[in-house]
């Protein structure tokens, strides 16, 4: 390690110091890319099934690990013991699935326009991909990255989010018990502005995925546009969960309730906004109100706790100014708004479940990601306003209708504008084996998870070859 500086790893629900850490900067980045560089030669040739076997050892070994991975992520990041078990059995889920790649990376075969030739096109890797993670999902977003990463046959270097060093740790110490071979998969620990940054300036990393907020996306793609590097991109959200007339009101609340209020909020597909048919609009009200009003707050690990901290202090804050801004704006604070200091929860980084309602939807709270327990109702007319006020928005991530019509139901799957729909569920519950991602300022057109990751780690190769014995030219020899 060149860098002499360190940082602490803080536990946002008790401000205690968790951990001390190497804060890297560029003259770390760079001799972590050498090393990923030169693993990168020996790594490709691996036949891809050895990759994904690799894969499988580190999925088995997250499941003999997964509650001491959940009980420090409680700690460390925050989220409830459910949540926390969660973040890992993605990571789980994704390793097994990206395991399976190793005998798949297909291609395709092709007739050729000309007699004794073949043509198929084949996956190949493109070499130092730089990861840069968030905190929210401290294992799984990892996991989506470097699992099709590695299957293909790239070697890795990550900058985890500062506020979950520890967990990133582990991620890859697991990873190399697995068995997956030095300097393939390296990490730089530290901020933004000095690791991350390095990491996509650095001349030998021609691939980079990023999740965070649209503002640092922009910097990032703007900054590898110098380079033509490969970027992907997974940003902001607004997600809107339209209640209709005829929802299970029910089932839609509790929905809500999850999506809006799971992980404090701080979820990319969080149910920041209900957008809700006037028919139901005060029934909804008081059933959500009573809803966020059970809700326990407390530290992640102890049973019992709904909702645990956010992530720092300065997320506290955002979050709170928000609430001032609605009230100016003219919403109705209808329950929570403020931090909760009661007690120990003073320690930590802590906010009540907030609603507001009777919001405009050109509102900035009905516009802006929030990233905390914060949503805001808003009241439609009918379907096609309710449509038009989901659509109204910079951000094209998640997206939900509560609805017993087929026919809605059917054209909400059609009209709304981001990458995932659910249909009488929150906005929240990605599965693996599908391809996440938005549309508009969500990301640049790229998904991860699914077959579609393997599209942001390789490059298309096409080949041609000619058994004819003799030159034949394509778009000239066109006589059979
Ligand atoms: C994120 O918030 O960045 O669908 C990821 C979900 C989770 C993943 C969220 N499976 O909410």
């Amino acid at each position: 390690m060149a860098t002499t500086e360190t940082f602490d790893s803080i536990s946002p629900a008790t401000g205690e110091v968790l951990g001390t850490l190497p804060r890297s900067g560029a003259e770390d980045v760079g001799r972590a890319v050498a090393t990923a560089k030169a693993a990168y030669e020996d790594w490709r040739l691996v036949p891809a099934p050895r990759r994904g076997e690799i894969l499988f050892r580190f999925a088995q070994i997250l499941e003999r690990e997964k509650a001491a991975l959940t009980d420090l992520m409680t700690r460390e990041m925050g989220k409830v013991k459910a949540e926390a078990g969660g973040d890992v059995q993605e990571a789980i889920d994704m390793s097994y699935y990206m395991a399976g790649e190793g005998r798949r990376l297909w291609g395709q075969t092709t007739p050729s326009e000309l007699r004794d030739k073949f043509n198929m096109s084949v996956r190949v890797p493109i070499g130092v991909v730089g990861v840069i993670t968030p905190w929210n999902f401290p294992i799984a977003i990892p996991s989506w990255k470097l699992a099709p990463a590695l299957v293909a046959g790239n070697t890795v270097v990550l900058k985890p989010a500062e506020d979950t060093p520890l967990l990133a740790q582990r991620f890859v110490d697991l990873l190399a018990e697995a068995g997956v071979p030095e300097g393939v998969v390296e990490v730089v620990h530290g901020f933004g502005e000095e690791a991350g940054k390095a990491l996509v300036d650095h001349p030998d990393v021609p691939v980079i995925t990023f999740t965070g907020s649209r503002e640092t996306g922009i910097a990032v793609a703007t900054a590898a546009a110098q380079q033509l590097k490969h970027v992907h991109l997974e940003l902001g959200g607004k997600n809107g969960v339209i209640v209709m007339e005829d929802a299970d009101l029910d089932l839609a609340v509790e929905g809500i309730t999850w999506s809006a209020f799971g992980t404090s909020g701080q979820r990319c597909t969080a149910a920041s906004r209900v957008i809700v048919h006037e028919a139901v609009y005060a029934e909804l009200q008081t059933r959500l109100v009573a809803a966020a009003e059970r809700m326990r707050l407390g530290p992640g690990w102890e049973d019992g706790t709904d909702i645990g901290p956010v992530i720092n202090r300065a997320a506290l804050e955002k979050i709170d100014s928000y609430t001032a801004i609605g009230k100016d704006e003219g919403a109705k604070l209808l329950t929570g708004g403020e931090i909760a200091t009661d007690g120990d929860l003073a320690r930590g980084f802590y906010y009540r479940p907030t609603i507001f309602a009777d919001a405009e939807p050109g509102m900035r709270i009905a516009q802006e990601e929030i990233f905390g327990p914060t949503t805001t109702l808003i009241p439609v007319k009918d379907f096609d306003e309710a449509i038009r006020v989901a659509n109204g928005i910079r951000y094209g991530l998640s997206s939900a209708i509560f609805t017993r019509d087929v026919n809605r139901a059917f054209r909400a799957m059609r009209d709304l504008q981001a990458g995932i729909t659910y249909v009488n569920a929150g906005t929240i519950g990605a599965e693996v084996h599908l391809p996440f991602g938005g549309t508009k300022d969500t990301g640049n057109g790229h998904r991860e998870a699914g077959q579609a990751a393997l599209d942001v780690f390789t490059e298309w190769k096409s080949i041609y070859v000619d058994y004819s014995g003799k030159l034949q030219k394509a778009q000239i020899d066109t006589a059979t």
